[in-house]
């Protein structure tokens, strides 16, 4: 006999006890323990793909019918992954959208707390400027915008311009350490010659081994952001050929660091570029964290949890906490990818596995049941 008096399902008394339980504000975890503590991590975010045939369209009716300015603010489209119930958040920790500008446009300065990076897509002729400092944006480039900068984007060019915006904003609201600042002007004054930070480094003997390591996540942990601003394409497709040409692959990857010390560009985001060699297949990995990648060049697949992802240029997937992700390309590609995992790594959380089998397909994305 058990110190519990056990009723049974049906009892009145238990039923009563459930509800005065509710009522007082409380859960029993005994009903619940299943949902919380799982066994391995059980995202809400699904893994997802929004093409580029899409994106790019409504982007383009945004820039003919909806101005750029103060109230509106940004013209992004946010990726609203359909496992998060309707919020504008690519995976639960990830905000990732298509950013444009039209000819002559300026997205109006601010600052918060939530820290940014844009990998630039397609156009030319926009620079964010971050604290006075103007970061000229190519195709390719990597800009950040850490948490507590003053940042606005300004085009000059008589084109189009769009980018991939990724934040830390999920992290941030669900640590409640949200702070937003209009600036007083549209533009904050530019202090100096444009791409300071990328001047300073350069003069300082800059060299591609300390701003980009080899693989996809560090293990340097930083609690401040790089001071290097910007990631030239240019670079970084130099890197990648020299670590293919040294016989790395068939996946070739570098996370961009901190030039100082070593760690992910900022405290809360990784970013990094991964080039699948042409016939290449990468090894099924899973990792803890969330991961968007953005197809830069290129086309091919992905495998994640079974399902097939087809992609090509100028389309954004996502890859959620622990699914398992194998990546595909005939003709060779690049992608970027921005993750969570320098929060990871801090709190002693990160874990990393390599399958030993490739992933059996069971669907592909955007055909009948798999999407
Ligand atoms: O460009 O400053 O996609 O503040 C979301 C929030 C972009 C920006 C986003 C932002 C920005
Ligand atoms: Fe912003």
């Amino acid at each position: 006999m058990s110190l519990v008096d056990e009723p049974g399902v049906g009892d009145p008394r238990l039923r009563s006890l459930y509800e005065d339980i509710a009522a007082a504000g409380l859960r029993p975890l005994w009903t619940i323990t299943e949902q919380l503590l799982t066994p391995t991590p059980r995202p809400r975010a699904v893994p997802w793909l929004w093409r580029s045939a899409v994106l790019r369209p409504l982007a383009e009716r945004a820039i003919r019918l909806v101005p750029v300015e103060r109230g509106g603010e940004r013209r992004v489209l946010s990726l609203a992954n359909p496992g998060l119930g309707g919020r504008p958040y690519a995976a639960g920790t990830l905000w990732g959208a298509l950013q444009c500008l039209g000819p002559n446009e300026t997205a109006p300065a601010h600052r918060h707390t939530p820290g940014a990076i844009r990998f630039v897509i397609e156009g030319e002729g926009v620079w964010t400027t971050v604290d006075g400092d103007a970061c000229d944006m190519r195709p390719g480039d990597l800009i950040l915008t850490p948490g507590g900068a003053w940042h606005d984007h300004a085009n000059g060019g008589d084109g189009s311009m769009f980018w991939f915006d990724g934040l830390d904003l999920p992290m941030v609201e669900a640590l409640d350490a949200v702070f937003f600042e209009p600036h007083p002007d549209l533009r904050q004054p530019v202090t100096g010659p444009h791409n300071r930070s990328e001047a300073a480094w350069a003069g300082g003997g800059g060299d591609a081994a300390r701003t980009m390591t080899r693989g996809a996540v560090t293990r340097a942990l930083d609690p401040a952001p790089s001071p290097l601003l910007v990631y030239r394409w240019a670079e970084t497709d130099a890197h990648l050929s020299r670590l293919a040409a040294a016989g790395e692959g068939p996946l070739v990857s570098v996370e961009f660091t901190n030039p100082h010390s070593g760690a992910s560009v900022l405290p809360t985001l990784s970013c990094g570029m991964h080039r699948v060699l042409p016939g290449g297949a990468s090894a099924p990995v899973r990792r803890s964290g969330n991961t968007v990648f953005v197809v830069f060049r290129g086309e091919g697949s992905s495998v994640v949890d079974g399902c097939r992802f087809d992609w090509t240029a100028g389309d954004m997937f996502v890859v959620p906490s622990w699914s398992v992700a194998e990546h595909f390309s005939d003709g060779g590609a690049d992608l970027f990818g921005l993750g969570d995992a320098p929060v990871l790594r801090a709190l002693g959380l990160y874990r990393e596995e390599t399958l030993p089998r490739r992933q059996e397909v069971t669907g592909v994305f955007g055909e009948g049941t798999a999407a």
